[in-house]
């Protein structure tokens, strides 16, 4: 503690209440994590990476950096990270999932903006995220207008790059997102002032397949009943593959998959068979935010997905291998990258009729009884379209429970309540 204690002091965090987070987020991780029964013994690894988030983890970011890499922080998942791979960088997710800092940033950002952006905000102005006093460089994208102004704002306080993000799907939109690809490259090559070739890509392109791959395999585990993951859990594992280093966290979650399939062959499970299961549908639940799964769970049904960026949404399409094989120029490479960011279905985009087709897909693959569409409070586009999956979900007979919450504890007792009441009629 004592070693990790000077390097955030180096890192200039406020050390008191970079300590009371750390005590908050030991204490929750206890009761919605450590509580559980019948957990994976796998799951060791999440405790660990858990415990040391904002220790060992940090700690290599160090090292990487004074071996001369450089650290690309993110906030969505359209920033390639295979691009970043490519050029011997590291990518880290920093999209933040406490109230913390929150008065600070109701200095910079209007009140009815998000939590998730509150949460960035707050977390950079109150000086206790070890992961962004780390970057190098923070990507921020044009997708959502809470955040594209936000970062405007979060640009006085560290070096920001924007990328732009289509909001529609038409040729010219494709077009736009591969001179992004090219030009978020250039910035990588003068970042770290190497030349990306085509090796590199593709050593990028297979890291983060190879990381996709791991989840979803894990995802068509979840088919089984008895559910053999919790979907605390598997929202864990999704939430740690944003910032642990992705060729470890690919072996673990590997091996962690061999253990589910272990139990699944002996028809054990975290639940009861039979225990109502539900999908989880809306924006993205960052780290430390369990808030509606430990609800759910608590509720007698079990979470066996999540239609999410820290979730499906970012697993769901890999980069064209076959053709990958075959690419002989960066070209070539970028066209497949664009390729498959362009499948992405983010509320930020008019129309996103093929997320409605999506969540269908996954309630009827994961055998879920019913939806829980999750919308942060002042989120525009995913309570917008709240409606439209509720319309589809009805046309197929799946029941949709909408939700509006943020990251407060104010409304646990009123949201249980509701997911009981639902998980009852199922
Ligand atoms: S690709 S979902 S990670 S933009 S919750 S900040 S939308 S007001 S996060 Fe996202 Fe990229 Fe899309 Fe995924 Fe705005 Fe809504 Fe807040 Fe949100």
């Amino acid at each position: 503690e004592s070693a990790y204690k000077e390097m955030w002091e180096k890192l200039n965090l406020d050390i008191d209440a970079h300590e009371g987070l750390l005590e908050v987020l030991g204490k929750f991780y206890g009761d919605i994590y450590l509580s559980q029964q019948g957990r994976l013994q796998g799951a060791e690894y999440l405790d660990f990476v858990l415990s040391e988030v904002h220790g060992l983890r940090i700690k290599e970011l160090q090292d990487a950096k004074a071996q001369g890499r450089k650290i690309i922080g993110s906030f969505c998942v359209f920033v390639p990270e295979e691009l970043t791979l490519a050029a011997d960088a590291v990518h880290v997710g920093l999209c933040s999932g406490a109230d913390a800092g929150t008065e600070m940033a109701e200095t910079m950002v209007p009140r009815n903006t998000c939590a998730l952006i509150k949460s960035f905000v707050g977390f950079k102005l109150a000086k206790i995220c070890p992961f962004t006093e780390s970057c190098d460089v923070v990507v921020g994208e044009t997708t959502c207008d809470g955040k594209k102004k936000a970062y405007e704002a979060f640009a006085e306080h560290v070096n920001m790059y924007i990328m732009e993000v289509p909001q529609q799907k038409n040729a010219c939109d494709h077009d736009l997102l591969r001179a992004e690809m090219k030009r978020y490259m250039e910035e990588l090559e003068k970042l770290t002032g190497k030349t990306i070739g085509v090796d590199d890509i593709k050593k990028g392109i297979a890291i983060a397949n190879g990381k996709r791959k791991a989840i979803q395999g894990l995802n068509a585990l979840r088919k089984a009943d008895p559910a053999p993951i919790s979907g605390r859990d598997a929202l864990l594992i999704n939430q740690i593959s944003f910032y642990d280093d992705p060729v470890r966290f690919t072996a673990k979650i590997n091996e962690l998959c061999d253990e589910i399939e272990a139990r699944i062959e002996k028809g054990e499970g975290v639940a009861p068979k039979g225990t109502p299961r539900l999908l989880l549908a809306g924006c993205p639940m960052a780290v430390p935010n369990w808030k509606l799964p430990y609800i759910v769970e608590g509720s007698g049904a079990v979470v066996v997905g999540e239609e999410s960026c820290i979730g499906s949404r970012n697993i769901r399409d890999l980069v064209d291998e076959d053709a990958t094989a075959k690419a002989t120029t960066v070209d070539e490479l970028l066209d497949l990258l664009t390729d498959r960011y362009m499948k992405i279905d983010c509320a930020c985009f008019t129309p996103n009729d093929e997320r409605l087709d999506n969540i269908a897909d996954m309630a009827e693959e994961l055998g879920a009884q019913g939806v829980i569409h999750y919308a942060l409070l002042f989120c525009q586009p995913y309570s917008h379209e709240a409606f439209k999956v509720d319309k589809t979900l009805q046309a197929k007979g799946v029941p949709m429970l909408a939700i509006e919450t943020d990251y407060g504890m104010e409304d646990v007792e009123q949201l249980k309540t509701r997911i009981e009441a639902f998980v009852e009629t199922l």
